[in-house]
Formats: structure tokens, C-alpha cells, sequence
């Protein structure tokens, strides 16, 4: 049994974390959520009984197993080492560590023999980042993945519940014939619109979150060589990400090795039926923890190519569910204290 907090309690993926170790039955000997000084005197329910947010401060680790993360990276920064410091294993659902070497950055149906090599903190990846390599991994051992062009198609719950709010305030306005209220989460307005911008841009032209698919890919497939062209897009969508996706493999690659390969994969779901309208959906795969993958077909023009949809809860499998399950590995390593 561990002793669990839970960082950013009240925010988007807080609350799904915290709904996940009570459906998943974590082995919790106790619970505590820390959150900002804005939501101290709210308080939670889990297991049918109501716990304060306690607020964020250095002294909330003392006695603490295991933290389940997801706060900005700069509080991640702030706070993760002292819980480590503490003796407790972090779980941190933001970008502050996942590129350093000391910290290993884990997707369970990928990676998960990286756990062990932990010192105090482990890096959960970005949500786009996550579905993708649940859905190469298979692929790149069977054929050697070269290359890998991306678009995703990003629902707004991954900017949070001011995300959440924001498409909403908008679409009832604008349907009701009323001015919208002005973007604030995003850079423009996105009812009604698709906008090729997610976190801030760099020098190249290419933005924050495109890098972290081309960096996290590589780092969590422990192979460098994967060359990754990433273009992200924020959609009206309300929640769960969408991924287009062509792969150049080193070995030739069919639509039926790649159907066999992944029909045995853990954590990913076919939905693959063109007869039946039948493909990956942002609203059948949200609540769901799996990843979706459809579309399946060969490149017209190379035999070492393939394209395909991939579809995944940003909120769970994105972010909450692969964080428990990167605590539930914890558990298996060390029973009783991590
Ligand atoms: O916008 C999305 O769909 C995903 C957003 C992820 C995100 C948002 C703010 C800060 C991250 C992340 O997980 O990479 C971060 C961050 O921790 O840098």
C-alpha cells in the first residue's frame, strides 16, 4: 500500500487522475490533494468520502509514497524535487523534467523497464506524444520506423477547463447570434475554426508543442534516428486528440502485417471498417484508456510506407490513465515502499 498525493488536485487532468486510482482500485493506504492557494477551503470526494485541498507548500510530502503531478512546469520545477528530496517518486505529468537525462519518461506499453531507472522523478509525456508511440512501438520493432509525418488535431480540454469553457462561451454565442467573447486560452477564436498554433513558436518555425512529439518520440522509442515532422492543430473539438499519421519504415511494410502487429498490441483498439463508416472517433474514444487506430492504408506511391488515424482520450490516456499506470508499475517494483 502507498501513500499518494495528488498535485494540481482541482485541474483538468487532477480530477481525472483522482477518478482513475478510485476506479482502478490503487492500493492507497492514504490520499492527499494539493492544490494552489486558489482552490484551498474546496474540497474532493473519493471513496465516498470528502477531503480539503490542503495548499501546495514544501512540508506536504513528508510521509508521501508516491505524487501524481500535473501542475505548470514552473511549479513542477519548483516542488517535484523537494517530494523527491522528501522520498517520494514524482510522477509529473509536465515538461519541466522529461528531457533530462536523469529522468526517465515513460509510456507502460512502450517503455515501462524504464521505471526502474528512476531517482525520485518520472517524466510523464505530452498527450500527442503518448497516443503516437502506443501506436508505432509495435510498428518500429516489426519494420524500423525512418520517418514520421504528423498532424494532430488537438481538442481544446488540452488547454484545460479555461480551454473547455473558451469553445463553449464561444459556439453559444455565436449560434445564438451574439459576439463571441474574445480568445483568451487560444490565439484566435476557435469555434468554428482550426487554428495550426499549440504553445508558443520558436525560432525554426516550429512551435513548442510540435518539438516535444519530435524530442519525447525519440527519447521514450530509445532510438534517435527516428526523424519526426510534426504539425500541431487546436480544433473545435471538446476533448480527445486526433492524429494523422505517415510512417517511412526500413523494411516494406502491408496493411495486413501492420493490422496482425498491432491485433496483439497492448493498450491500442483497431476501429477499422470502411463498409460500415467504422473508423477512430474523438467522441467514441473519450472516457475510454486505450488508443484507437483506423484508416489503415498503403502509400500510393512506396512500398515502405503506411497512413493511418489514430485517435486517443488526451485527459486519460494522454495524460491521467498513463500517469497510474506509471505508479501501478511503482507498485509492482516495490509492494510495500517504492
Ligand atoms: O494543448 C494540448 O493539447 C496539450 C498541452 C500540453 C501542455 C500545456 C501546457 C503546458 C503542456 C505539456 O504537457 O506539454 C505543458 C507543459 O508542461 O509544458
Amino acid at each position: 500500500m502507498k501513500s499518494v498525493a495528488v498535485v494540481g488536485a482541482s485541474g483538468a487532468v487532477g480530477q481525472v487522475m483522482i477518478r482513475l486510482l478510485e476506479e482502478r482500485n490503487f492500493p492507497a493506504s492514504s490520499i492527499k490533494f494539493l492544490a494552489s492557494e486558489r482552490s484551498a477551503g474546496k474540497s474532493l470526494t473519493f471513496g465516498g468520502k470528502e477531503y480539503p485541498i490542503q495548499p501546495l507548500s514544501p512540508g506536504a510530502f513528508e510521509g508521501v509514497d508516491i505524487v501524481l503531478s500535473s501542475t505548470p512546469a514552473s511549479i513542477s520545477r519548483e516542488y517535484s524535487p523537494i517530494a523527491a528530496k522528501a522520498g517520494a517518486v514524482v510522477v509529473d505529468n509536465s515538461s519541466a523534467f522529461r528531457m533530462d537525462p536523469d529522468v526517465p519518461l515513460v509510456v507502460p506499453e512502450v517503455n515501462p523497464h524504464d521505471v526502474a531507472k528512476h531517482k525520485g522523478i518520472i517524466a510523464n509525456p505530452n498527450c500527442s506524444t503518448i497516443q503516437m508511440v502506443v501506436a508505432l512501438k509495435p510498428l518500429h520493432d516489426a519494420f524500423r520506423i525512418r520517418r514520421v509525418i504528423v498532424s494532430t488535431y488537438q481538442a481544446v480540454s488540452g488547454a484545460g477547463q479555461k480551454g473547455i469553457h473558451e469553445l463553449q462561451a464561444q459556439t453559444a454565442a455565436l449560434v445564438s447570434g451574439n459576439t463571441p467573447p474574445a480568445p483568451s486560452k487560444f490565439a484566435h477564436s476557435i469555434a468554428f475554426n482550426c487554428i495550426p498554433q499549440i504553445d508558443d513558436f520558436l525560432p525554426s518555425g516550429y512551435t513548442k508543442e510540435e518539438m516535444k512529439m519530435v524530442n519525447e518520440t525519440r527519447k521514450i522509442m530509445g532510438d534517435d534516428s527516428i526523424d519526426v515532422c510534426p504539425t500541431c492543430v487546436r480544433v473545435p473539438v471538446a476533448n480527445s486528440h486526433s492524429e494523422s499519421i505517415l510512417i517511412e519504415t526500413e523494411k516494406p511494410i502491408t496493411v495486413e502485417a501492420a493490422r496482425e502487429i498491432w491485433a496483439s498490441a497492448p493498450g491500442l483498439i483497431i476501429v477499422d471498417d470502411n463498409a460500415n463508416k467504422l473508423y477512430p472517433l474523438p467522441s467514441s474514444a473519450s472516457n475510454r484508456d486505450e488508443v484507437f487506430v483506423g484508416r489503415i492504408r498503403q502509400d500510393l506511391h512506396r512500398p515502405n510506407a503506411l497512413l493511418f488515424w489514430c485517435v486517443s482520450d488526451n485527459l486519460r490516456k494522454g495524460a491521467a490513465t498513463n500517469a497510474v499506470q506509471i505508479a501501478e508499475e511503482l507498485v509492482k517494483l516495490a509492494p510495500a515502499s517504492v
